[in-house]
């Protein structure tokens, strides 16, 4: 679970764990700044990706109002790219979507809005002509504090 402290005071909270019956458990937690973000920031919209080609990544973060593109390159017609997100869903709901150079959605393309801890989207480019793609990488909602962290991997075959 996550959750947001929009007070704009400190505040202490109260982790109660119930069960009907008697087991052990692990917890874990971590306090993170509403603002924390990873190595590759400014990438914050389709004109201004980070700008080299990327085309994997780990330990990378995202929060609601700071949103990450990166450039995976040119996908050849009749190919298909797929891009795939790890992360903890529990911990903060993470889309994705394929994107053109100008930040339009791909026609067609599957996938990037789930609620599990992966997000799959695949594209298939039947332009007949070669395409550069945008990976968009956000997080879901509009609290202001939603921030979770991430791996992205893409692949790209007939
Ligand atoms: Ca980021
Ligand atoms: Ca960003
Ligand atoms: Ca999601």
């Amino acid at each position: 679970m996550s959750s947001a402290n929009q007070t704009g005071a400190d505040a202490t909270w109260t982790v109660e764990v119930l069960s009907d019956t008697c087991f052990e458990y692990d917890i874990l937690w971590d306090v993170v700044d509403c603002d924390a973000d990873d190595a590759f920031e400014d990438n914050d919209t389709a004109a201004a990706p980070w700008p080299t080609i990327k085309r994997s990544g780990t330990g990378l973060r995202v929060h609601d109002g700071d949103d990450d593109y990166f450039r995976l390159g040119t996908v050849p017609a009749g190919q298909t790219v797929t891009l795939t997100v790890d992360f903890r869903h529990a911990l903060g709901d993470i889309d994705a979507d394929l994107e053109d150079l100008n930040g339009f959605d791909l026609p067609g393309l599957t996938g990037g809005a789930g609620v599990t801890d992966q997000e799959v989207v695949q594209w298939t480019n039947t332009t007949g002509a070669s395409v550069d793609v945008l990976a968009h990488i956000f997080h879901f909602g509009f609290s202001t504090c939603l921030n979770n962290t991430y791996d992205f991997s893409v692949s790209t075959a007939p």
